[in-house]
């Protein structure tokens, strides 16, 4: 029986790749940071919270990182676990880049010393692309990160690489465009409007208050992007592979999407900080710009290009836009219900 490790699951992507793996017959170890309050409903919804063995875990901690490695000596190590909200990176840089960049060296530096036999898989980002260069975007376009998370993971990067390059060992960094799930943190735009629009559905009727309607984003289904996680460390060799649909969409264009989902329609007046969203039909204020959630500097435009991912590991996305909106959606209403 294979043996994985996965740092962060507790978050949406270390859950869904928990369950898989489990489905893989893996024998699943997840890291987790002590906290105050319990932390595993996602587990919970998709209930594997039993089917994983718990070990405390804090990648700030080189010692925890050090002696985690030394007693499990996984097959496979998943690094997940981050500070990944873009937003939150701008007012803690200095803890995003302790946790996102210096955490992924404490792991590539004590796999080396005592279980470089170990393979490695680094959740990098297309935000390391932030003000792109190509478009779309892939392995070999050049980073402009946009935010101290972007800048982190650049780091990270690079780091994964020049361990893989230095000492031979199997390290892989996966560069993932946005995923979204049910299991989606509740602050990122996209579950956050469909927990809005649950609520409208459900009686609770609140205008939702959103920042830049106008950024592009590539949007896949998380579920899908942890099967090409483990892909990459099936593959001949480590390497660094894009993961991304291929198509964008705006984040106004998902705010239609979901409210369509609910058979309602949006008309836009007014522009910049004055534009709002009404009911086609009823005239209610469904959205409202609140400058709050700007950015001190944007991602406008992300697209990936997963060609090198589709030939080299056979992966490429099945869930689109629309039913992924549908999904979360569904989901969210069914969680009030
Ligand atoms: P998430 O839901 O925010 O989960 C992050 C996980 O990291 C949580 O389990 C969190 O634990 C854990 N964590 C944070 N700080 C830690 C620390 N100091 N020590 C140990 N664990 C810590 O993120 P996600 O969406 O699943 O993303 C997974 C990874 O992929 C992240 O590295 C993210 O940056 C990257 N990524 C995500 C996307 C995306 O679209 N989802 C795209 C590209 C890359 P708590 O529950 O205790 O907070
Ligand atoms: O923002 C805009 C916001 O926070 C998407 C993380 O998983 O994907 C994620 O990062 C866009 C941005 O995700 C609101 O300005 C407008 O342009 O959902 P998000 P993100 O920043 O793209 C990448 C690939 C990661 O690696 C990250 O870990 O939506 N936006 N209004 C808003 N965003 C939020 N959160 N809230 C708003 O009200």
């Amino acid at each position: 029986m294979k043996k994985a490790f996965i740092t962060g699951i507790t978050g949406q992507d270390g859950s869904w790749l928990a369950k898989y793996l489990i489905q893989k017959n893996y024998k699943v170890y997840g890291g987790m940071r002590r906290t105050s309050t319990v932390n595993l409903w996602r587990l919970d919804f998709l209930d594997i919270r039993n089917k994983v063995e718990l070990v405390e875990f804090d990648l700030l901690d080189y010692s925890n990182v050090f002696n985690t490695i030394k007693t499990l000596r996984p097959d496979e190590f998943y690094n997940l676990a981050a500070q990944s909200f873009v937003g939150t990176s701008f007012k803690q840089p200095i803890s995003t880049s302790m946790i996102d960049g210096m955490g992924v060296a404490y792991i590539l530096d004590a796999l080396h010393t005592i279980a470089p036999e170990t393979k490695f898989y680094q959740a990098s980002t297309s935000e390391m692309y932030g003000k792109v260069r190509d478009i779309p975007q892939k392995e070999s376009t050049p980073f402009h990160p946009r935010s101290p998370y972007g800048c982190a993971k650049v780091y990270a990067h690079w780091m994964t690489v020049n361990y893989r390059e230095s000492y031979d060992m199997f390290a892989t960094s996966g560069i993932l465009f946005n995923h979204e799930s049910e299991l989606r943190g509740p602050e990122f735009v996209t579950r956050k409007i469909t927990i809005n629009v649950a609520g409208w559905k459900m009686g609770k009727k609140e205008p939702l208050e959103l920042g830049n309607l106008d950024s592009e984003r590539d949007w896949g289904y998380a579920k899908e992007y942890v099967e090409g996680m483990h892909l990459m460390l099936q593959a001949d060799k480590p390497d660094t592979f894009v993961l991304a649909t291929g198509q964008k969409t705006k984040i106004r264009t998902f705010a239609e999407k979901a409210f369509h989902a609910i058979d309602r329609g949006i008309v836009w007046e007014g522009s910049g900080e004055d534009e709002k969203g009404y009911d086609a039909k009823t005239r209610e204020l469904l959205v409202k710009i609140n400058p709050k959630f700007y950015r001190p500097a944007e991602v406008d435009l992300l697209i990936g290009d997963a060609s090198k991912a589709k030939e080299v590991l056979g992966w490429s996305y099945k869930t689109g836009i629309e039913e992924l909106t549908q999904i979360m959606v569904k989901s969210d209403i069914n969680l009030l219900a």
